[in-house]
């Protein structure tokens, strides 16, 4: 790998020339900048309705957001089954693609681009949330944490053994949550194989003790995901496909003998397919970056496709992993909550807001669209003219 730039390289190509603020091609889509944004979920969809978005507010939000070159939804349930915290917009109802349109027709307005994380919780959940049903997973085996339901918070309990029939099920869920996505407007998905939900559940060993077709060896372990993406490839084409994965996290109970076989094999077979992109996340998940057990660099270098890099990235390491080639774009979670023009500030150099946790999954406006930006949009074209 190439060597850090100088930081008197660095300031100035931070000053707006630098490669992360130029475009990329993503698979089929064409990005105005490499600054992603992540995934956040917010819990700010209808419940009432059948968790659907697409209020003022949620097309507010990602409006703001549009510097990004592209936008990653939140979290958006391919089923019902598949919720795991209050008020998150699902993608398997005709109520709610119908929810998604004025959000993604805001953001293309815009000029950018944005496409559906479809989710899957799998054991991360409890009745509370899901109608009553029994949380599903590839073993029964409890993720050990508490859901968060009407009723307050409770243990997550024990899940159902998915079947081999119903695991064709799920897949079929992500196949339509997939169509979904593109009917809405969006330019694509990301599959989320991260953090300890579902299609995690079934590449970990902790999670996973199965012993048919998807469960026991890496190969097997990794089939479930493959069958995911090979479904969703089939419905809307591989440059507007991505995955999330986060080899070494301990979210939500996950734990691995050892990643890098597993993930190593799932690379190889994503890079074989030619899926548009994988964003890694790099670490633990919102936290330290330097854990050991997958080493990212190999990936980097393993997979042809477009590497989305994230977790505790800064405006220094962006630049840097952008120029270098240590990756083709970066993503910001936290950052993006509280900076709606972020790119913005990260082309200047000029502070960033705080976030306010207090307010991640509050409903209503209150952290969610009042963000301070530097120029409110009008300003900004008044003073480039
Ligand atoms: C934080 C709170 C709720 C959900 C993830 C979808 O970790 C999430 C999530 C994060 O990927």
């Amino acid at each position: 790998m190439n060597a850090p730039l100088p930081q008197a390289a660095l300031d100035e190509l931070a000053a707006g020339e630098a490669m992360l603020f130029q475009p990329l091609r993503i698979g089929d889509i064409t990005v105005a900048n490499r600054v992603v944004m992540a995934p956040l979920t917010r819990g700010r969809a209808d419940e009432a309705a059948g968790d659907v978005p697409g209020s003022a507010m949620n097309i507010e939000y990602y409006r703001q957001r549009s510097g990004a070159g592209l936008i990653i939804s939140e979290g958006t349930q391919v089923s019902p089954v598949g919720k795991g915290y209050q008020a998150t917009p699902g993608i398997y109802s005709d109520a709610q693609v119908e929810g998604w349109k004025p959000i993604t027709r805001a953001v293309h307005e815009a000029g950018s681009k944005i496409v559906a994380q479809i989710w899957h919780v799998g054991r991360v959940t409890h009745p509370g949330l899901i109608g009553g049903a029994q949380p599903v997973a590839p073993s029964a085996v409890s993720p050990g944490g508490v859901a968060y339901t009407q009723a307050g918070k409770v243990e997550m309990p024990v899940p159902h053994a998915l079947s081999v029939e119903e695991i064709a099920e799920v897949v079929e869920q992500f196949r339509r949550g997939a169509r979904n996505a593109i009917r809405a407007g969006f330019d694509g998905v990301e599959i989320h194989g991260a953090n300890g939900y579902l299609i995690d559940q079934f590449l970990r060993d902790g999670a996973n003790r199965r012993t048919d077709a998807y469960g026991g060896s890496v190969e097997n372990r990794v089939r479930f995901a493959l069958e995911v993406v090979d479904a969703v490839v089939a419905e809307i084409g591989t440059g507007r496909v991505g995955i999330r994965l986060s080899p070494v996290t301990p979210s939500n109970g996950i734990a691995d003998s050892a990643p890098q076989a597993v993930f190593g094999h799932l690379v190889r077979e994503l890079d074989r397919r030619g899926i548009a992109f994988i964003h890694f996340v790099e670490g633990a998940t919102g936290g330290a970056r330097d854990l050991a057990g997958f080493d990212f660099a190999w990936a980097r270098q393993a997979f042809r496709g477009v590497y989305i890099a994230n977790n505790g990235y800064g405006r220094e390491l962006a630049v840097e992993a952008v120029e270098t080639g240590r990756a083709d774009a970066v993503s910001f979670g936290r950052a993006f909550i509280a900076n709606p023009d972020l790119v913005t500030r990260l082309k200047t150099g000029a502070p960033l807001n705080a976030p306010n946790p207090q307010t991640f999954y509050t409903p209503g406006p209150v952290g969610y669209i009042d963000y301070p930006a530097l120029l409110a949009p009008a300003d900004a074209d008044s003073v480039a003219a």
